[in-house]
């Protein structure tokens, strides 16, 4: 097994068996991004040769309330499995994860493929809906803490997703209000303007860095734009809700 495989396999066991473990880059600072994304796609393809299927990609860090929260500045993407899937209105089992937290996202199914260097109307155009979705992280590193080559390795902290009612995405969506609640009470408020200052921007970017990785968003993939806002600890029995202003709301329960 090469040493990227290696590393691969730590990750995917972590995330399987649920015991964080400790940051790559503490013994591999020399680690790169390109390494990092090598890894990631390594272990992806373990939970694929386990039966999952690829349904999309996520983009990390397109806001600077997540850039904060983790102490990354530069955005990632990962990718989505079927298997990740929460379904609306749905509930989540504690057990299943390290110290999974929670994020209000915005998703987009896509209607064609999108590829390398595009504008946002190209991007716009590639797009069937949008959605108001949540993202479940999981960082499979002790203590939630990671570097950027680390994040990158761990699928950028992605273990689940959930997604809304699907809209026309022929709207303005550079500013719609956000909220996420736990347990009917208000915990973080943003705009969509927070991901990049449009949403698009996260979509145009990921088109751009999953091209850079050799593979394309393909046409029935959903693409998360990144988180609006921090995003807290999730704990058993929570009833989480996001709204987005026009688009809806989406909701799961922590089991
Ligand atoms: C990194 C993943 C960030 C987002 O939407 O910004 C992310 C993390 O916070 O663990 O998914
Ligand atoms: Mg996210």
């Amino acid at each position: 097994m090469s040493d990227l495989a290696s590393l691969a396999e730590i990750l995917d066991r972590a995330a399987h068996e649920r015991v964080a473990t400790p940051q790559l880059t503490h013994a591999r600072p020399e680690l790169t991004v390109e390494d990092a994304y090598e890894i990631q796609r390594l272990s992806i393809d373990r939970r694929l040769q386990r039966g999952e299927r690829r349904v999309g990609v996520k983009m990390g860090l397109t806001s600077r309330a997540k850039m904060q929260q983790v102490g990354v500045d530069q955005m990632a993407w990962g990718r989505l499995t079927d298997k990740m899937l929460i379904e609306e209105g749905g509930s989540l089992a504690l057990a299943n994860f390290v110290h999974p937290r929670i994020e209000p996202e915005i998703a987009f199914l896509m209607s064609a493929p999108l590829a390398g260097r595009v504008t946002m109307a190209q991007a716009l155009a590639a797009v069937a809906a949008v959605a108001p979705a949540m993202e479940v992280i999981d960082s499979r590193y002790e203590n939630f803490k990671f570097a950027l080559a680390d994040v990158i390795a761990d699928n950028s902290s992605s273990s689940g997703f959930v997604v809304g009612s699907w809209n026309d995405p022929h709207q303005d969506i550079s500013n719609l209000g956000v909220i996420l609640e736990i347990d009917g009470e208000v915990v973080e408020v943003g705009s969509s303007a927070a991901i990049l200052g449009h949403p698009l921007r996260s979509l145009v970017a990921a088109a751009r860095m999953v091209s850079e990785g050799g593979e394309r968003i393909e046409a029935g993939d959903i693409v998360l734009a990144g988180g609006i806002t921090a995003a807290p600890t999730l704990a058993k029995g929570q009833s989480i809700r996001t709204t987005v202003q026009n688009l809806g709301s989406v909701s799961i329960r922590v089991d």
